[in-house]
């Protein structure tokens, strides 16, 4: 949203919620967490980062989904090198997909493999126990969630794939079909990196995983612009057609969230908010973020506000000549 217009995303007064000072054990920092609602809870799935600098992930619950965290008091997802040789560095940036036909929770994270980041997949019920599908993207590829539900009988994911190629050409969000969870294919570009000067022009990412609305599935995504002073990470919008989320049917050109607190602009990795979940209570969206690669906070939104918000721009031209000009 420009300036002076009203800001779709309102910051919680006691942001940052979470920080590493709010931890059972020690730590670095902790940031870019899943989220969903269980038990009357809202359960954050956060990527903690230890003083060695590998990740795992930690469970923390709250009533209100603002205050009185539980935490786990030890990592409840750590790293498997030993058996998941792909987690050798660690395991970072969950999403939680909650699946109603089989009242599963889907998680895809990005193992920190030898020869980079890849997708790879779990599933559990309690976030007690968990079951490890393993890798499902080769590397590197990150940035996955996947659908709640099956389009024509698959499954679908959006992710991002990357590789050196990367540093000169801007990397694009994916979407791939499976029929059984572990084959994947009949992959394709779902949206592009814009180019130039664009807020979005370097790389782009999914943020949380979709959720369904009336008026198609609406995204979340950070966009990347390389600057001279390093990357800003902000987040954009986007609905995809409800039948065939192939399609991309609006995309907001400007971002809809961005740093501008403190504790966005300074930390580990400054000017960064990076979401990987949200949860909705009727019309009101709590988004969860990663703020500067070192604490979490969260924002609000009405679901209402966001949808008028997109359906009001023009419809988005998936002619990929029209994009490549952008
Ligand atoms: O430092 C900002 C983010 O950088 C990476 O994100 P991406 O690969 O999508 O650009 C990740 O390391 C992410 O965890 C981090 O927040």
């Amino acid at each position: 949203m420009g300036n002076g217009l009203k800001e779709l995303f309102r910051r919680h007064p006691s942001n940052p919620i979470l920080t590493v000072d709010d931890w059972p054990y020690p730590a670095n920092s902790v940031f870019n967490a899943a989220a969903t609602q269980i038990d009357d809870h809202t359960l954050l799935l956060v990527r903690v980062e230890d003083r060695r600098g590998i990740s795992h992930l930690a469970v923390a619950r709250s009533a209100d989904g603002i205050s009185d965290w539980d935490i786990d008091s030890e990592p409840t997802f750590p790293a498997d090198p030993e058996h998941h040789p792909e987690e050798l560095w660690g395991v970072e940036d969950p999403r939680i997909t909650f699946v109603p036909e089989s009242g599963e929770y889907l998680i895809t994270y990005a193992a920190y493999s030898e020869a980079g980041p890849l997708v790879s997949l779990a599933r559990t019920r309690d976030f007690r126990q968990f079951e490890r599908l393993g890798p499902i993207m080769p590397p590197e590829d990150k940035d996955a969630a996947l659908f709640p539900v099956k389009f024509n009988g698959r499954w679908a994911m959006i992710h991002r794939p990357y590789g050196l190629i990367a540093e000169h050409v801007p990397a694009h969000m994916w979407m791939s079909f499976s029929p059984d969870l572990k084959h994947w294919g009949d992959t394709r570009i779902l949206m592009r990196a814009r180019r130039g000067g664009w807020w979005d022009a370097n790389k782009i990412g999914l943020s949380p995983p979709p959720m369904e609305t009336p008026n198609g599935w609406l995204l979340l995504y950070h966009g990347v612009r390389k600057t001279a002073a390093g990357s800003i990470y902000r987040i954009g919008a986007a609905l995809l057609d409800r039948e065939d989320p192939t399609k991309v049917i609006r995309r907001s050109d400007e971002w809809v969230f961005s740093p501008q607190e403190a504790y966005e602009r300074v930390g580990d990795v400054g000017e960064v908010v990076f979401s990987c979940g949200w949860v909705r209570d009727d019309d009101r969206i709590r988004l969860y973020y990663g703020a500067a690669d070192t604490a979490i906070a969260m924002a609000e939104a009405s679901l209402n506000e966001l949808l008028s918000y997109l359906t009001a721009l023009p419809a988005y031209c998936n002619d990929i000549n029209k994009n490549l000009s952008q």
